[in-house]
Formats: C-alpha cells, structure tokens, sequence
C-alpha cells in the first residue's frame, strides 16, 4: 500500500472536519491534524500563539504564514510524521500559495510531499445553513450539526461529556468576511496543486454524498501502482 498524504481544500463550512472524521474511521493507520483546531486549541491554553490567535480569528482574517507553516510543520515534527512512510490528512492548511510553497520545500527533503489534494466542492447557500447549527468540541475538534449529526446529549461531546461551543467565528458578519477570503486565496492555491498533478475535486450537497466519492480517491491512491 502506498503513503497517502492528502490536503482537503474548501470553503469554510464545507466539511472539511466532516470528512476528516469519516475518512479516519474508514482508514485506521491514517492520521490527521487541522490547523484551525490546533489554533483553537492553543487559545483555550491560553498560550501567546493563541492570543495572536483569536484576534485574527475573531475578525475572520487569515494568521501570518510563516506562524501557520512554523506552527503545522512543528506538530508534523513532533508527531514524528515527517517520513517516506508516513500517511496523514491535513485539514485547513495549506491555503495561501505561500504556505503550499513553503510546506513543499519543507516536506520534500523528507519524501514525503502530499500526493493527493481533494476540494470539497460545496454549493455556498448549503454551507450557510450548516453553520447556524455547527457546534464543537474543541479540545478535539469533533464538530457536531444540530439536525446532520447532533450530540447524543444535548451540548455534550458523544466521547467525553464535555461542554461544546459555539464557534466566534460563526456569526453571520465574521463567516462572510471567511468566504470571501477563501474565495481569494483559493484560486493560486488550485493552480499550484494542478500543476503538480495532484488536484481532483468533489462535489454535491451533502457530506454522505461527497464521502463516497473522496473515500475512492483515498483507495486509488494508496492502491496505485
Ligand atoms: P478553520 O478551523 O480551518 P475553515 O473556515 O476552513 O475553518 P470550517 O469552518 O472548520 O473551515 P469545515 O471544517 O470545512 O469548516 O466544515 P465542518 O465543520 O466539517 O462542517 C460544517 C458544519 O456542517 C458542521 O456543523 C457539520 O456537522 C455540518 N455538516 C457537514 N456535512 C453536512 C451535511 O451534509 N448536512 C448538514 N445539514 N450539515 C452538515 O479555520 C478557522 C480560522 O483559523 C485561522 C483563520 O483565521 C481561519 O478563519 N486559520 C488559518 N489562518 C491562516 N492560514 C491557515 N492555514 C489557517 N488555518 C486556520
Ligand atoms: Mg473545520
């Protein structure tokens, strides 16, 4: 079998922590790690890279890339994920084209550059109606929808019972200014991984239609000869 080193690229909301989910319950030896999630993460640890953090966050604007790729590539470091061998998902990173350069450059003396990159394609009037819902677990980054996949309990994470919350930047003023950012950025970022002849897209207007369709990509790849 071969590595799998896969990018979700997609709009905010678009469900790119949904797939991630479904793909790691499918696909047992691969891991992941979602740069919004680690942000969220270090905010709620209060440490200074989550003060910086949450006034990008909170005003729906993208951090500097040179934090992000320092910040992502660490985690990939620490996690000992930086082999020939070693399969993963990012989730949310790369986005700029500055990022994607600069992640390439860093995993390529490593051999393990990404291989396989999937943008979820997703109508934009669908993802506003999700996010109203959305709540999540962010010392996880579970993320939960009040009618696709609500809490087993009423605003407790399934696993630990622990509160969930709202998101700050899923209010309507602060999601807008996140579309329009991904809209963008997201055009540069295509090109490269186009270029690269790793790019494939899915699209629809549910996550239990996309999943199908991103779980063959996964298949391929790792079967591919
Ligand atoms: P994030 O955290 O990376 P975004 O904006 O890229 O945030 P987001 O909002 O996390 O993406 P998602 O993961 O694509 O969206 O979507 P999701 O959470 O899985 O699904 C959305 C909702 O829909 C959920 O409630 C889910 O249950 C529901 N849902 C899914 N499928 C269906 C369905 O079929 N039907 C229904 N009804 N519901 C469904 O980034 C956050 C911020 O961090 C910074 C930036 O400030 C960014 O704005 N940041 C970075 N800055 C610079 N560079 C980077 N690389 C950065 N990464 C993060
Ligand atoms: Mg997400």
């Amino acid at each position: 079998m071969n590595p799998l080193r896969l990018l979700l690229l997609g709009a905010p909301g678009s469900g790119k922590g949904t797939q991630t989910s479904k793909l790691l319950n499918q696909f047992k030896h691969i891991k992941s790690v979602s740069s919004g999630d680690l942000l969220r993460q270090r905010i709620q640890q209060k440490t200074d890279l989550g003060r910086i953090a949450s006034e990008y966050i909170a005003q729906g604007k993208l951090l500097p890339d040179s934090l992000m790729n320092d910040l992502v590539v660490g985690e990939l470091s620490t996690r000992g994920w930086l082999s020939a061998d070693s399969s993963f998902l990012l989730d949310g990173f790369p986005r700029t084209l500055e990022q994607a350069r600069s992640l390439r450059t860093q995993l390529a003396p490593h051999k393990a550059s990404l291989n396989l990159v999937v943008e979820l394609d997703v109508p934009t009037d669908v993802i506003l109606e999700r996010i109203e819902n959305r709540y999540v677990h962010v010392p996880s980054g579970r993320v939960y929808n009040l009618t696709y996949n609500p809490p087993k309990v009423s605003g407790k994470d399934d696993i630990t019972g622990e509160p969930l919350t709202k998101r700050p930047d899923d209010t309507a003023e602060v999601f807008g200014k996140r579309l329009k950012n991904y809209a963008e950025t997201v055009g540069p970022l295509k090109h490269f991984y186009s270029e690269l002849g790793i790019l494939k897209k899915v699209s629809g207007s549910t996550s239990d239609i996309i999943f199908p369709q991103l779980s063959k990509l996964v298949v391929q790849k790792l079967h591919q000869s």
